[in-house]
């Protein structure tokens, strides 16, 4: 898979220990959630500032080298028959486990997001006939596909390349600009509905097991993918492109535990392991913590330039608050990877129910 956008890998290694100044702009700028008013100002400003500074070239990133000019629907196009009929051949004892996690208002969200459950009126209505039907809805306020497990879609993320405010520059994956997109009943371009269903071969790798009590800032290598290839048996040549790729770092465990530590940061991948992936051609990252790559990112002026590897430029979808733990219990690490992204018109992402079946 083309990886032009990428510099050379040799320039890439980098886990330095996060310093004050980086926590200092994200617990009260970026991630927080009961961040001041002004706070908020100065971290957004932040983000902007090194949002004009390209995280690893300036060159644009399209027409898609494979999936052409006019392409919505980014790796999910790796999603073809053969794929799904090789992804089967992984599945050896019919178990099926849930890899997302439950939707509730408790659970940690970024910065000022919400989810807000309303079961109105109990029962909501009825009854209805002879036989006193009654029923109920819900009503749910919430980003709907940006809370909980959240599957990130190509509207998601951009990248400003020219002046504050200018639409025109401000880019998608494809190229698309925020001028096209803009809709304010949903996007009118790159939204979750031309995401296609995804059933492929599915590999974690545990990397708490060969890096434990990893913390925020910690970046996680190619090594560490290598090392836990190793302790799991695995080739790394067994990852075909189409394949999707998930990263235990154990982050998850602080999951409506501390929340307040799991927003402020986290362990995960940085740009050399995009790299491995955009080389590999996978169609999704995956992990169990909110963002899935490193935060505060080791080059302190960059802010989530995975997200923008990954999605932006190469169309890769990224699987975030997920929970690993019914696979790492049995040791399950190859599965087929089932996920259909609830094809809402305009959406950036997707909430559900993803599966692993073995
Ligand atoms: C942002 O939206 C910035 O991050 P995430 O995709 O992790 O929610």
């Amino acid at each position: 898979m083309d990886s032009r956008y990428l510099q050379d890998k040799d320039d890439l290694k980098s886990s330095q220990p996060i310093d004050e100044d980086r926590r200092n702009f994200l617990t009260a700028g970026l991630v927080g959630g009961a961040v001041a008013a002004g706070a908020l100002a100065a971290g957004v400003a932040h983000a902007q500032q090194v949002a004009q500074a390209p995280a690893l070239s300036a060159a644009p990133w399209w027409p898609h080298p494979r999936w052409g000019k006019d392409d919505q629907g980014g790796a999910s196009n790796w999603i073809t028959p053969a794929k799904v009929l090789d992804a089967v051949k992984l599945i050896k004892d019919g178990k099926i486990y849930r890899i997302g996690r439950v939707y509730e208002s408790a659970m940690p969200k970024f910065g000022e997001r919400a989810f807000t459950l309303r079961i109105p009126g109990t029962p909501t209505g009825g009854p209805f006939g002879a036989n006193k039907l009654i029923y109920h809805d819900e009503f749910l306020a919430t980003e709907i596909g940006q809370t909980g497990t959240q599957f990130d879609g190509l509207a998601h993320i951009g990248i400003q390349m020219g002046k504050d405010g200018d639409m025109n520059d401000m880019r998608y994956y494809n190229g698309v600009t925020e001028l096209e997109m803009a809709g304010a009943y949903g996007m009118k371009k790159l939204g979750i509905e031309n995401c296609k269903p995804f059933f492929t071969r599915g590999h974690l790798f545990d990397v708490e097991a060969v890096r434990p009590n990893l913390e925020a800032g910690q970046e996680i290598m190619v090594a560490d993918l290598r090392a836990a290839l190793q302790r799991q048996n695995m080739q790394e040549a067994d990852i075909k492109e189409g394949d999707a790729v998930f990263f235990n770092t154990g982050w998850g465990k602080l999951w409506m535990k501390n929340n307040d530590k799991y927003n402020n940061g986290e362990p995960g991948i940085g740009l050399e392991v995009a790299k491995w992936c955009i080389d590999k051609g996978v169609c999704l990252t995956g992990g169990d913590s909110w963002a899935v790559e490193v935060v505060p990112n080791p080059n302190k002026d960059l802010a989530f330039p995975v997200h923008g590897e990954l999605i932006t430029k190469h169309g890769i979808y990224n699987h975030e608050n997920m929970d690993f733990s019914g696979l790492i219990a049995d040791r399950k690490y190859q599965f087929a990877y089932i996920f259909s992204p609830a094809p809402i018109k305009g959406a950036t992402g997707s909430n559900g129910g993803p599966i692993a079946v073995t």
